[in-house]
């Protein structure tokens, strides 16, 4: 079965072309519905959705716990501000502190204000607690990093896309090749206050590090009083077959960055977490945010936090991501330079003499299976958490047939 493109999807692309800014290039398919790991079209075309709005759909679309929440939520109480206190919000980080084995937490509601308010955190810590001389403090980052696309955030980017026209950026961060910890040494000074990474790289092509890079990161910032700062975004919540990523080598960052599935799909709902050594530093009027800790964000992030632990993500991640990714690798395609990543975070790279990867989305998405590319030449493969094996197979009969053609 090959999916239709009618004059409604049509007019739903024209209009979004019309008045939307072109700072995106997705693909042409106009969702109205979904349920698990199905999407349905506006001209009912079903799709299995191996993207996951980029790991903020871990618990699948819909799940009836995180909308059941939510509801009740909606018809009680939204918001408050910041200016008053809600019943919801101490619940939600006593939760948050305790899945994560941290004291205390700061919610914010998209990925890149947890980063902001990490960067914040630490800067603060470095000259309070660690002597750094006023407006001296260095973060080490990595090449081919993605940690949003706030300002500040996109200055520290190795990507010259992301950063050209946007200048001037934010001083104060160093870059080292991904994956070096000699060179994560040599880069540490004594101003050095911390060291913001991605455990596996999401954007940068679902890039594995070295085995053993995530724990000698942690030796170096023990060593020369440095702030691990793990951006688990994309790679917390089971996606990578741990609850974290940073798990697969027993690492315990000294800030946590979490957001996407604390959402569960429904609402933006991230947070920093750390002990209270780095979160004392703030002070009344430090930092905030109108919506972080709402009552409604706080609600559906206990039950999307939840969800995963009840359901027990993390292993069903790890289990079906290794299978899944034992058969992608046996696909004998002339296409296919290397599949990789950790549980269903997984990148099939496509080899450059074949062309980029975009034209084998494309015909994924024409069969029914919806993936991105990243990159240039990645299609990445992550479902929902909630997939099952059956479901897989599915993805993996059309995954076959794109890549064998
Ligand atoms: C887009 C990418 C993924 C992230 C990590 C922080 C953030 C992200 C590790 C910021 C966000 C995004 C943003 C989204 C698409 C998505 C993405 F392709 F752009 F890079 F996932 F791979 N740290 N990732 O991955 O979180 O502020 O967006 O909530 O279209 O830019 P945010």
């Amino acid at each position: 079965m090959t999916h239709t493109t009618a004059s409604r999807t049509t007019d739903l692309l024209a209009e979004v072309d019309q008045y939307s800014a072109n700072n995106y290039h997705p693909l042409p398919v106009v969702i109205d519905r979904g349920d698990g790991v199905w999407v349905w079209d506006v001209e009912g075309n079903r799709y299995m959705d191996m993207l996951s709005a980029y790991s903020a759909l871990n618990q699948g679309h819909g799940h009836p716990a995180i909308l059941g929440a939510a509801r009740a939520q909606l018809d009680k109480l939204t918001l408050t501000s910041r200016a008053f206190h809600n019943d919801q919000m101490g619940p939600f980080l006593r939760e948050l502190c305790e899945a994560t084995g941290f004291e205390q937490a700061l919610p914010m509601n998209t990925g890149a204000e947890a980063v902001e308010t990490a960067i914040k955190m630490v800067r603060k810590w470095g000259y309070q607690v660690k002597g750094v001389p006023a407006d001296q403090a260095e973060i080490i980052v990595c090449d081919n990093n993605f940690h949003g696309r706030t300002t500040t955030v996109v200055g520290f980017s190795s990507e010259e896309q992301y950063k050209a026209g946007f200048g001037p950026f934010t001083p104060g961060f160093k870059l080292i090749p991904y994956g070096d910890a000699d060179a994560l040494s040599a880069a540490i000074n004594e101003n050095t206050v911390g060291f913001l990474f991605e455990p596996l790289q999401g954007e940068g092509g679902v890039v594995v590090p070295p085995e053993g890079f995530v724990a000698r990161s942690r030796e170096l910032c023990d060593k020369h009083g440095v702030a691990l700062m793990a951006d688990e975004i994309q790679t917390g919540l089971g996606r990578t077959g741990r609850l974290f990523c940073c798990d697969w080598e027993s690492v315990r960052p000294d800030v946590l960055i979490v957001g996407k599935a604390l959402g569960g799909g429904v609402y933006p709902v991230s947070a920093a977490i750390a002990d209270s050594e780095y979160m004392s530093v703030f002070e009344p009027g430090d930092h905030g945010s109108t919506f972080g800790g709402n009552p409604l964000g706080a609600a559906v992030g206990r039950a999307s936090l939840k969800v995963i632990l009840d359901e027990r993500l993390p292993e069903r991640s790890d289990q079906l991501g290794s299978w899944f990714m034992e058969q992608l690798r046996a696909i004998d395609s002339p296409h296919v330079q290397e599949v990789r990543g950790k549980g269903l975070m997984i990148g099939v790279v496509i080899k450059e003499s074949s062309g980029t990867a975009r034209p084998f989305c494309e015909a994924l998405d024409e069969k029914g299976v919806l993936a991105k590319e990243t990159h240039h030449q990645v299609i990445r493969f992550a479902p929902p958490l909630t997939v099952t094996q059956e479901e897989l197979e599915f993805a993996l009969g059309k995954a076959r047939e794109v890549l064998k053609a």
